[in-house]
C-alpha cells in the first residue's frame, strides 16, 4: 500500500493527553463490543451483531460503533454506500472521477486512479477510518479533509450517526442482484480464508446457507438494502439508489445522473466533449483491473487489490449456484422485499 494515501493527514500525531483520550474511548467500546452476541466469522475469529446486523471483528473492529460515536457528517460530504460486493469499488471511482475531474484531467497518466485504489481515495468510515485493527487506538480528525468530504460505509441506513440524516449530506447507494452478490462474496471470503494456511475453503453450499439466515458481512443482505431503499423514497433528495446491474447496462444514464445528484452536472460543453465517456473509461473493469497499484498492491489488512476485481459481469452467478438455490434465493429476495416497490 501507499504510504502517501491522502486521508492519512487526518490521522497526524495528538497530545499524549488526545492520544490517552483515545485510548480510554476505545476500551469503553471494546468493553460494549465483548457484552454483544457472537458467533465464529468466516475467518475463524468472532463475528459479533450489533442492532440487528453483523459485524467480523477482524474486518472492522470496534469500526461501526465509534462512527455511530465520533464521525460528524458535513452537509457538503458524499457518502457512498453498499453491502458488500455490490459495486463499491466501481461506484467509488466513478464519484471520485466526477467531482474531481476539474482538478485532475482524465486522460492524464498520472490521474489519482492511476496511482491509488479507489478504497484509497475514497476511505471507508469503519474500515479504514474507526478501525482499532488498522488504526490501534487513534480517532481520526475528518475535519481537516478538505469539501466535499467523499467517503463511504457499509454500515446499514439504520445505524448511521444522526449526523448523516441531519446535516443533510448526500448519499449514493449501490445494490446488485443478490445471486450475483452472494457468488461474489463467495469468491472473495475464500481470497481472504487462503492467507490463511490453517483455513479450508468455504464450500458455496456453507456460505449460501449463513447468507440465506442473513448471516453475512454488514448483513442481512436484504435488510440492508432495503433500509437504504426506504430512505431513498422518504428523502430522494439525499440519497440516490443505484443498482450495479443497471449501471452496466446504461452507465453513460447513470453515471449523468449521479454527477447531477452530486451537485457537479455535465455541462452541454463536457458531453459533446465526451467526458461522461472517458470517466467510464477510466473507471472500467477492463482498464482498472489492470493497472499495476490494482494488480500488486495491499490494503491495510493485507488483501490484495486485485482480490476487488473478479469478473466484474452481471449473471456470472448462474455458473455456480444450482436451480435450487436460485429458486431459494429467488424466494427469500420475493418474501423480503414484497411491497417496498423494489426489485433486485
Ligand atoms: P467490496 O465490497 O469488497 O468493496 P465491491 O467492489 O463492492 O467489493 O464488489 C466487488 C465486485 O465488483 C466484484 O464482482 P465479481 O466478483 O462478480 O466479479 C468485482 O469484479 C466488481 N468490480 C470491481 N471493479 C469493477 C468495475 N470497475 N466495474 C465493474 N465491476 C467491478
Amino acid at each position: 500500500m501507499a504510504d502517501n494515501i491522502p486521508y492519512k493527514t487526518c490521522f497526524a500525531p495528538k497530545s499524549k493527553e488526545e492520544e490517552e483520550e483515545d485510548e480510554r474511548i476505545h476500551e469503553r467500546l471494546k468493553e460494549t463490543v465483548a457484552t454483544l452476541p457472537t458467533i465464529k466469522s468466516w475467518f475463524g475469529n468472532p463475528m459479533y451483531q450489533y442492532q440487528s446486523f453483523w459485524y467480523s471483528s477482524d474486518i472492522v473492529g470496534i469500526g461501526p460503533l465509534a462512527v455511530q460515536d465520533h464521525f460528524k457528517a458535513h452537509p457538503t460530504d458524499i457518502l457512498i454506500a453498499a453491502t458488500p460486493k455490490c459495486g463499491t469499488t466501481w461506484l467509488k471511482s466513478l464519484v471520485f472521477a466526477v467531482m474531481n475531474r476539474k482538478s485532475h484531467s482524465l486522460d492524464d497518466h498520472q490521474h489519482p486512479l492511476h496511482k491509488f485504489n479507489s478504497h484509497d481515495l475514497v476511505p471507508t468510515l469503519e474500515i479504514r477510518l474507526y478501525n482499532n485493527n488498522v488504526n490501534g487506538d487513534r480517532i481520526p480528525n475528518l475535519d481537516i479533509l478538505s469539501s466535499p468530504r467523499l467517503l463511504a460505509t457499509h454500515m446499514p441506513y439504520t445505524s448511521l450517526p444522526q449526523s448523516v440524516r441531519h446535516s443533510g449530506c448526500r448519499i449514493v447507494y449501490i445494490c446488485r442482484n443478490t445471486n450475483d452478490t452472494l457468488v461474489s462474496y463467495w469468491h472473495f471470503i475464500n481470497k481472504l480464508r487462503s492467507k490463511n494456511s490453517s483455513m479450508e475453503p468455504l464450500t458455496l453450499e456453507e456460505t449460501f446457507e449463513l447468507f440465506c439466515k442473513g448471516i453475512s458481512e454488514f448483513g442481512p443482505f436484504w435488510d440492508h438494502v432495503l433500509g437504504y431503499w426506504k430512505a431513498s423514497l422518504e428523502r430522494p433528495q439525499s440519497l440516490l439508489f443505484l443498482k450495479y446491474d443497471e449501471m452496466q447496462v446504461e452507465p453513460v444514464l447513470h453515471l449523468k445522473r449521479m454527477a447531477e445528484f452530486m451537485g457537479c452536472p455535465f455541462s452541454s460543453i463536457e458531453e459533446k466533449e465526451g467526458v461522461v465517456d472517458q470517466i467510464i473509461k477510466l473507471c472500467s473493469f477492463e482498464n482498472l483491473s489492470n493497472l499495476a497499484v490494482n494488480t500488486a498492491a495491499t490494503n491495510p489488512v493485507g488483501v490484495t487489490y486485485s482480490a476487488l476485481f473478479r469478473k466484474g459481469k452481471v449473471g456470472d452467478s448462474t455458473t455456480y449456484l444450482t436451480h435450487e438455490m436460485m429458486e431459494q434465493l429467488d424466494r427469500i429476495t420475493e418474501h423480503k422485499l414484497q411491497g417496498s416497490g423494489l426489485t433486485l
